[in-house]
């Protein structure tokens, strides 16, 4: 490298280390890189020297020209970590101060139903499990019953991940129900179980009635003598509780579930008298059924690909949409807005947070 070049180079990285702000080292790369930059500049004085000369200055400009860029694309990363740490210090705010008069937040009515689902699963004896949002094929479709080319499957609508090449992976997915937390409740743990797994699922489905995304608490009972009596008292005490309504009518539909066998749907007893909507019968002309949850005995083929053994175990489970049950219980009449995130929307449905659900106090504040 020609002396000029060397000490050009040193000057410029300086300059590069110098600069205080994304703006100073813009300053640095024009007058360094740019079309009138200083190694521009030089370049241009190439021609008048001899072959050999032009060729080592030449390759010293280019050097030079190598070492400054990269000098600023990495001073660039620094600063612009630096800029986003001081603008995140900037906007902190002290979650311990209380809230100003007459703007306490307010709960999303999902959050207070899953309170008060977790609050009266709780005093049955459930524990609340949890498990991954993104999951793989086995514990979201095969273990369940559904083997590749399960029919099934596609009433799924499923979200597949994509591999590192962006292309779709079809053996990962975005959970379509929280039944996977069941499987991996029992592929770790020994009956008994009696566990409740409330959370996030997703499905490609976007319509009134559908969003992408959705939750759902699904539960789990497996023992050695748990049988059918002990699923429909569980769901009795459940919805009497839940829907604060004495002796909940509910009545129990066939139906066909891979997972299950037997597998029942479930309606619940309501009145829609003068175009309203309550729980429960009234003996009027009002009254009529509407479906709330699915149900039934786990498949013991289910049972046995979770390590669970059929010949000594049995369990019942179910599953319901939460938005569907808050929808029921607090007149909600449109799914798409619980994601809105409209702040007019969540102070009229939603809750006051201080009064956490518990059977003892009532569960709603
Ligand atoms: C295991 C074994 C069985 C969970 C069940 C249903 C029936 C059901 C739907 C209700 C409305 C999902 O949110 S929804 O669309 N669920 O109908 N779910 S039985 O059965 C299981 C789960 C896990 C290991």
């Amino acid at each position: 490298m020609t002396i000029d070049a060397q000490a050009l180079g040193d000057e410029l990285l300086a300059r590069v280390d110098a600069a205080g702000d994304l703006k100073a080292l813009d300053e640095v790369r024009v007058e360094a890189l740019g079309k009138k930059g200083r190694i521009t500049a030089e370049m241009k004085t190439l021609g008048s020297l001899d072959p050999e000369a032009r060729k080592a200055a030449g390759q010293a400009l280019n050097a030079v020209k190598d070492r400054v860029a990269e000098a600023i694309e990495a001073r660039k990363g620094t600063l612009e970590l630096a800029e986003m740490n001081a603008k995140l210090a900037g906007d902190r705010v002290d979650v311990s101060l209380p809230p100003r008069p007459g703007q306490m937040g307010r709960l999303h009515p999902i959050s207070q139903t899953l309170d008060e689902i977790v609050a009266i699963f709780g005093e049955m004896g459930f524990s609340v499990a949890e498990g991954p949002d993104i999951d793989d094929d086995f514990h979201n479709f095969t273990a369940l019953n559904m083997p590749p080319e399960h029919p099934a499957r596609q009433m799924h609508d499923t979200f597949y991940m994509a591999d590192e090449n962006g292309d779709v992976d079809m053996s990962t997915v975005l959970r379509t129900h929280t039944s996977t937390v069941q499987i991996r409740t029992m592929e770790k743990q020994k009956p008994p179980i009696k566990i409740i797994a409330p959370g996030r699922t997703y499905r490609s489905d976007s319509d009134m009635t559908h969003t992408p995304m959705f939750h759902q608490v699904e539960a789990l009972v497996v023992d050695k003598k748990t049988h059918f009596g002990h699923l429909k008292g569980c769901l009795q005490d459940f919805c009497s509780a839940y829907f604060e309504v004495e002796d909940v009518p509910l009545r129990f539909r066939p139906s066909y579930f891979p997972f299950t066998e037997p597998s029942a749907e479930v309606d619940i007893g309501c009145n829609r008298k003068d175009g309203g909507l309550t729980i429960g019968h009234k003996g009027d002309d009002g009254d009529g059924w509407l479906e709330i949850l699915g149900s039934g005995m786990v498949n013991p083929k289910v049972l046995t690909m979770s390590g669970v053994d059929p010949e000594e175990y049995q369990g019942f489970a179910f599953g319901m949409g939460i938005e569907r049950i808050a929808m029921l219980k607090y007149g909600i009449p449109d799914l798409r807005t619980f994601f809105d995130a409209d702040l007019r929307w969540l102070k009229h449905y939603g809750f006051v947070p201080l009064e956490a659900a518990s059977l003892v106090r009532g569960l709603t504040p």
